[in-house]
């Protein structure tokens, strides 16, 4: 029998800043096609390479449509299939056994950004708050740069890219606007043919670099170094906004004082960027009126990452620019908060008292190891993650997962590497399959999307699995008898600070399935404790903003890990037409880098250090600093002849601020593989 096929609108459930919206064509059994959705506020239309391929993605024949339970080693990938019954009392028997002989504090859970929209992503917090587990501290991305930005100007919102029309100079800092803000370079395209300046800050500035109308290369790490001798050219020559540092921020005089050592000497020394190109990219950027810097999260991911990024945002205040329509810092949180009550879905609440142990994603590999100074964890649950291939220490992750005495459970749609060493696998719905709210992190969006097919196979999403096994446990908590709709609908009527105002028929606009546009922050209107930003600010440990250096190490090359276009982290790799248009594992390498080491493009290399020797294909450019090398995506550990990828590479050392990743911070020494 023919059925109907009509449209319906969605968004994008993953992780990038935009949170677009696209629409699905659909027989209400399949979805069978995704288009652009026009009246998107951000998207406009627009649907990127990977989710034009939603369709084949959510009906891929390599999905996983049933509870699955191990039947060979840890790793193998053999494994049968079971009922959701028998799984449910499985795994929950073997957590009330733990919790009574070992405490609660031998499981954890580990969930980072597979699924972005507020219920699946964040409800499994609620359960093992409740089971007493360990606390997870999920700081496996930005939170570096988040703290460095709050460091100086609070909750205040930083621009919207929408606003970035307004601006007349442009530094595109350490960001693959190609890649990773699909919808900001047709704005960058547009304000060029306006006659307007890009100019990019980058290590690698290969993907960007023809999008821009200068490319400055800089070493990895180093970029605090350069906004300080920026402010040092601009002080010098009367371009910093003193009436607004004074009037608007705290500290302006005294961190003055401190500028001279500054000199773009200085900084030459430290970025290998040669003296006058700081000095005349400094006078650029001063004599606009509304510059804007558009920064990425790469130069965050350093053990000096926070100290960065604070640096940063001085240095896109020091000229009064964000008291211009355009003019400021983009690419941290725009609304400065939330539309949503998150904690309605992690509900802290349920936790009886604080947690035994806390463990930091970054650091996993020492919790599943017992090389944290507390015994190995003993269960392990995970979902909306992949830290078999997305984390730092990989060979020490692998280790903790073979570990027979650790029992694994993965709520995963693929066979990823994580899945593969699960005890247990218990098969996820998709996007599409299930009801959330959404909110953009990169833009002031919030939005909700209702369920368009049924899960396939027995499919549950991450919240009816959370309620299944919450109730297995014998937790009788109103919370966890919830349905999804009943929390969606929750989640779209309890206001915050920041939704309060939205009028009854957003409210059913949301309810209903749609998206909103918010009002842009008010950028002057400082969010802190004193309504001034920060140039010196006496609640921090260094009050005085300064250069620190990042961690580095004895290595000859500093190793730089990079998002492919044509993957989202670990996702898109089971599809194989993204997997076949990104190719093998590569190292981008500097074309002299690469010679003084006899190594041509295309040749099968080495990279080593005190972690771990991976294998990749070298890709040689100019277009990367000298002394730096990038891994480029993340990929199965199938696709990489030694087993390993660039996370082995990578050290669980943490950022100055945040808490976070450093994983940008990792010295190598690369040679040809004989
Ligand atoms: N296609 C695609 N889109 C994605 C993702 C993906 O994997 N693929 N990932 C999503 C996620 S989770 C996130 S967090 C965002 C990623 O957001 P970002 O991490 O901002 O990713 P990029 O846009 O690649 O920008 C990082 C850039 O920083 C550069 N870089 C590294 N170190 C330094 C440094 O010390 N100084 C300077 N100036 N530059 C440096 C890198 O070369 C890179 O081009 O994108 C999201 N969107
Ligand atoms: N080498 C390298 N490492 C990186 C990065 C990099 O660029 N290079 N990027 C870093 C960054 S910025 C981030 S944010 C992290 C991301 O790290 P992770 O959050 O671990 O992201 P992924 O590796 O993409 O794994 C997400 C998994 O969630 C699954 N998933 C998707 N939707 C759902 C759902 O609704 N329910 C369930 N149960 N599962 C679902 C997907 O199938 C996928 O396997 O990785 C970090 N690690
Ligand atoms: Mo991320």
């Amino acid at each position: 029998m023919l059925m109907d096929i009509y449209t319906k609108k969605t968004i994008c459930p993953y992780d990038c800043p935009a949170s677009c919206g696209f629409t699905v064509q659909t027989d209400g059994r399949r979805i069978q096609k995704t288009g652009g959705d026009k009246a998107h506020p951000v998207s406009r239309g627009l649907l990127c390479g990977k989710m034009r391929r939603y369709a084949d993605e959510i009906n891929s024949k390599d999905r996983i449509l049933t509870p699955l339970k191990r039947s060979g080693g840890k790793g193998s990938g053999s494994f049968i299939p079971i009922s959701w019954e028998e799984a449910v009392t499985e795994i929950t028997s073997r957590w009330k056994g733990l919790i009574k002989n070992e405490g609660p504090s031998s499981i954890a859970y580990c969930y980072y950004s597979g699924v972005m929209s507020i219920i699946q992503r964040h409800c499994v917090q609620a359960l093992f708050a409740r089971m007493g587990a360990c606390e997870l501290v999920k700081t496996l991305c930005a939170s570096a740069k988040g703290d460095g930005y709050a460091s100086v100007v609070g909750d205040t919102g930083c621009l919207d890219p929408r606003e970035l029309k307004n601006s007349d100079l442009y530094l595109v800092w350490g960001s693959n606007v190609s890649a990773t803000r699909f919808p900001t370079l047709a704005d960058l395209t547009q304000a060029r043919k306006e006659g307007k300046r890009v100019i990019l800050i980058e290590v690698y500035a290969e993907p960007m670099a023809p999008y821009c109308d200068e490319a400055i290369l800089i070493r990895p790490g180093t970029d605090g170094a350069l906004a300080l001798a920026m402010m040092h050219v601009l002080a010098a020559n009367d371009l910093a906004d003193e009436p607004f540092l004074a009037e608007y921020g705290l500290g302006y005089a005294r961190f003055k004082e401190t500028l001279g050592a500054y000199t773009p000497q200085w900084a030459a020394e430290i970025t290998g960027i040669p003296a006058q190109a700081i000095t005349d990219l400094a006078l650029c950027y001063g004599k606009a009126s509304a510059p804007s810097i558009l920064l990425g999260s790469g130069c965050s991911r350093y053990g000096n990452g926070s100290m960065t990024v604070r640096l940063i945002t001085i240095l896109s205040l020091f000229t009064g620019a964000w008291k211009r329509p355009g003019g400021g810092l983009c690419g941290c949180t725009p609304s400065g908060g939330s539309y949503f009550d998150v904690n309605t879905v992690k509900r802290p609440d349920l936790r009886s008292r604080r947690p035994e142990r806390t463990i930091n994603i970054n650091q996993l590999s020492h919790a599943l190891t017992g090389t944290d100074g507390h015994p190995p964890l003993k269960s392990l649950y995970v979902a909306g993650s992949n830290p078999a291939n997305s984390v730092s220490d990989q060979k020490g992750i692998l280790e903790g997962l073979k570990r027979e005495d650790l029992f694994t459970v993965v709520h995963e749609r693929f066979m990823t590497d994580t899945a593969r060493y699960a005890d247990i696998i218990l098969p996820a719905a998709f996007s599409a399959e299930q009801s959330d709210v959404y909110e953009a992190y990169g833009y002031c969006t919030m939005a909700a999307a209702k369920k368009i097919v049924e899960p396939a196979g027995e499919a549950k999403s991450n919240w009816d699995t959370t309620a299944l096994l919450a109730k297995a446990m014998g937790y009788t908590d109103d919370h966890f008898r919830q349905t999804e709709e009943e929390l969606y609908e929750k989640l779209i009527l309890t206001p915050t600070p920041l939704s309060a105002f939205l009028t009854e028929e957003e409210r059913k606009t949301l309810l209903q399935g749609g998206v909103l546009s918010m009002p842009f922050a008010r950028h002057t209107d400082f969010q802190t404790p004193d309504k001034r930003f920060y140039i010196v600010n006496p609640r921090l440990p260094e009050p005085m903003p300064h250069y620190t250096a990042c961690h580095g190490g004895s290595e000859e090359l500093s190793l730089i890990s990079v998002p492919s276009r044509h993957t989202l982290n670990s996702i898109f790799q089971a599809e194989k037409e993204q997997a076949r248009k990104r190719g093998s594992m590569t190292l981008v390498m500097n074309t002299t880098d690469a010679a003084a080491r006899g190594i041509k493009d295309g040749d099968p290399i080495l990279c080593k250090n005190d972690l771990a020797e991976v294998e990749f294909t070298a890709q040689t450019t100019d277009l990367i600093a000298g002394g730096a090398v990038a891994a480029v995506g993340v990929y199965r550990l199938d696709q990489s002849p030694g087993g390993l990828t660039c996370n082995a590479l990578h050290h669980p050392r943490l950022s100055d601020g945040g808490n976070a990743t450093t994983m940008n911070d990792n010295k190598v020494n690369v040679c040809l593989k004989k």
